[in-house]
């Protein structure tokens, strides 16, 4: 048994979860524009979802990236001292570090998320295929400082933020994130991050509205669940995906369409919606290699490799907190 259960028992338990979803949606929906957090697109039904947006063939960033990691895992494995603690700030599949654990040696696996079930569940496959590697799973929102299992804290660390989740986080959001990363591994710690870049706007267009209508389904998904764990009475009928490019600000926006004037009544109040208006559910950004440098090291961490597919559509970084 490498997954050490005691990094789970210890983490706090989050009761007010349910509570935090409910007044993040009153708030979110009173709000001009009304908005909702993407983070709450991750419910099991919802993280199902996105994982069949990864296979899709208009979304090129999971392929590109998982292409990144292993046509670079050795030069990768060069720049990481052996030993480390690889820190991951989210667990979702594990193909990406599975790439990291065959072509770097590592001490130890720290997986962060909040869900506890699902980290636990992801710890014992991987646990399986790499029985030498230690795994100390902790059940934490990793947006927020968290402490690192006391097994860990000698090695040096090295932290892994794939999938260009930063992307979905607002500029400070990132820069807070980048930051906030940094404090918990440590200076001298290493971080590789995918970031998606910027490009033709078709491409872009394409991947978030898929012809088989998967991330339509996916952002209608958290009016599912807004219905299901809010009582709230959205018909999903008289909802439109719609995703645009918004240049000025180098993001895709997702927004969830009222296709009629309409009032939904969740948790006892009414939300008036007029017909056409929106409820702006996710930005993903997309940044150019110098925007994505300026931001890093606006936040802490000297960028000292970068690796691209030759198509040029996404990007791996390596980055060291330096002192
Ligand atoms: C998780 N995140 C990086 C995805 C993205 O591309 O921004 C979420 C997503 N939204 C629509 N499709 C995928």
């Amino acid at each position: 048994m490498n997954v050490h259960a005691a990094a789970l028992a210890k983490a706090p338990r989050f009761d007010g979860r349910t509570s935090a979803f409910a007044s993040d949606v009153i708030d979110g929906l009173a709000q001009r524009p009304k908005r909702l957090s993407p983070k709450y697109f991750y419910d099991a039904a919802g993280s199902e979802l996105f994982e069949q947006i990864t296979l899709l063939p208009e979304y090129y960033p999971t392929r590109t990236e998982v292409g990144i990691l292993r046509d670079r895992g050795a030069e990768i494995a060069k720049l990481v001292p052996q030993g480390a603690a690889l820190v991951e700030f989210g667990a979702g599949a594990t193909t990406k570090v599975r790439l990291l654990l065959d072509s770097c040696k590592f001490g130890a696996y720290v997986p962060v998320d909040i869900s506890g079930d699902f980290l636990h569940a992801q710890a014992h496959a991987l646990a399986a295929d790499f029985p030498e590697l230690d795994i100390y799973p902790v059940t934490a929102d990793f947006t927020a400082p968290f402490a690192l299992p006391a097994a860990v804290k000698a090695m040096p660390k090295v932290g892994f933020f794939p999938g260009s989740t930063l992307g979905n986080f607002e500029p400070h959001e990132a820069s807070n994130f980048l930051r906030s990363a940094r404090e918990i591994l440590g200076e001298g710690a290493q971080m590789i991050i995918g970031v998606d870049l910027e490009k033709d706007e078709r491409v872009l267009h394409d991947a978030y509205n898929d012809a088989a209508g998967v991330t339509a389904r996916f952002n209608l998904n958290v009016l599912v669940r807004i219905n299901a764990e809010l009582g709230g009475n959205f018909d999903l009928s008289a909802f439109a995906h719609r995703a645009i490019y918004n240049r000025e600000r180098h993001r895709i926006e997702m927004h969830l369409i009222s296709r009629k004037a309409q009032t939904v009544r969740i948790l006892g109040r009414s939300f008036a919606f007029r017909a056409g208006e929106s409820i702006h559910t996710e930005s993903s950004y997309k940044y150019s290699l110098e925007r994505f440098t300026a931001l890093a090291q606006g936040s802490g961490w000297t960028p000292i490799a970068s690796w691209t597919d030759v198509d040029g559509m996404f990007s791996v970084h390596a980055l060291v907190a330096e002192p």
